[in-house]
């Protein structure tokens, strides 16, 4: 056989490996017995390079790439192999994983509140409550205050692109064929309306990241969850909107009839060239622009949804908001436990191609709609609860 100096090097190593103890390997960079508990994440990154890989656990492939990130839902022992597959100089290493236990109970709720961000919107600075001096740490530590374990406040994320981004005390493993997550808004439906389901679906986009730099912090890749609307061709994506921070000399101007005491509150503009104003109404007088933010300007980009609004009277005095199939937060009522819940591998790319991922640590929710609703306002997501499908209570 011929073999080229770096290939007969890794072989010598492999071998060692046997006749050794668990010590790493240098030049391979991976270890022969690893131990971790149930759903931590184990980042294997091999130090040797070919042509193509293939990552297997207990035989059955799971990835196609140089590194992989291993969690397993289940105490037990698993056997993964590394090969790279190259006709001149084959490889494969194997690895046993030891999961055992977590040292301290995990929770199914959740435990971190890592950026709470919400566009304009008439619940914003109540829910939760933004007091006179109040930092953003303030109300980051407010809103987790809310949504954690099951302390169920509702926080608003405001108009189109607020986003709230949260995660767990433990990575939420995707369980193959299985929802992974669920999530809990406020939503209802309107048994006044006949025919498609419909209501108050504030649908809201999510997003699940996992923490694959291994810092702790949300700044990985994001993947939307393809819900039902994804491929609808009046949903647009890559849609941009920039709100503004009241104008102080604008000219107050009043619609009585809707409710409306400021029709020029909030003016926007969008990616599609349309703009308008986020007006205020007599039922919601605080400031509707988030009060610890400095910036004159607040700028999100996502999907946007399809409008689901229905003008029931004709005359705007009467929403309602018509679910979407399935894939959204905040779209039908909470007593509906499988249309709340999510499965990571509806994760796609920028480019709408599948995502696998073994599991998730972040999740983000932004609301999805771009729409008033005369009287009931702009459409803004709400959010209480997330829980792990996975860790029985
Ligand atoms: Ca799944
Ligand atoms: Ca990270
Ligand atoms: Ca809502």
């Amino acid at each position: 056989m011929k073999k080229i100096y770096f290939a007969s090097m890794i072989l010598a190593a492999g071998m060692a490996a046997c006749s050794q103890n668990d010590s790493p390997i240098v030049g391979v960079g991976l270890d022969d017995v690893y131990y971790v508990a149930r759903m931590e994440k184990l980042r294997l990154d091999p130090a040797i390079t070919g042509t193509a890989y293939r990552w297997t656990v207990d035989g059955k492939d799971v990835a196609d790439t140089r590194d992989y990130i291993f969690v397993a839902k289940d105490e037990g022992t698993y056997r993964l192999q590394f090969e790279i597959i190259d006709s001149a100089n084959p490889y494969t290493w194997d690895i046993t994983v030891v999961v055992r236990h977590e040292d301290v109970e995990y929770t199914p709720y959740i435990s971190k509140v890592y950026e709470y961000c919400p566009a304009p919107g008439q619940f914003v600075n109540t829910m939760p409550e933004f007091e006179s001096g109040d930092t953003y740490a303030d109300m980051l530590r407010k809103v987790e205050n809310c949504i954690s374990g099951t302390n169920d406040e509702l926080i608003t994320l405001g108009a189109y692109g607020g986003y709230v981004t949260f995660g767990f005390d433990h990575t939420v493993v995707n369980v193959e064929g299985e929802k992974d997550f669920r999530l809990w808004g406020n939503a209802f439906y309107d048994a006044t309306v006949e025919g498609e389901l419909s209501g108050s679906s504030e649908a809201g986009i999510v997003m699940v990241s996992i923490d694959s730099n291994g810092n702790g912090r949300p700044d990985d890749p994001w993947y939307e969850l393809a819900g039902s609307a994804y491929a609808d061709p009046a949903t647009i994506h890559g849609y941009t909107i920039t709100y503004l921070a009241p104008d102080p000399d604008r000219e107050i101007i009043a619609d009585k009839s809707l409710g409306i005491i400021d029709l020029n509150y909030i003016g926007w503009k969008d990616s599609e060239g349309a703009e308008a104003y986020i007006p205020k109404t007599t039922f919601h007088n605080q400031d509707y622009y988030p009060g610890w933010v400095d910036a004159s300007a607040l700028t999100f980009t996502g999907t946007r949804l399809p409008d689901n609004k229905i003008d029931v009277t004709g005359r705007g005095t009467y929403y309602t908001l018509e679910t979407f199939a399935w894939g959204y937060a905040d779209n039908h009522p909470n007593s509906e436990a499988d249309l709340n819940s999510f499965d990571i591998s509806w994760a796609v790319d920028s480019e709408g191609r599948r995502v696998s991922l073994p599991g998730i640590d972040f999740v983000r929710v932004y609301t999805g709609l771009n729409q008033y609703c005369g009287n009931i306002g702009e459409t803004s997501t709400e959010i209480s609860r997330a829980q792990d499908l996975h860790l029985p209570l």
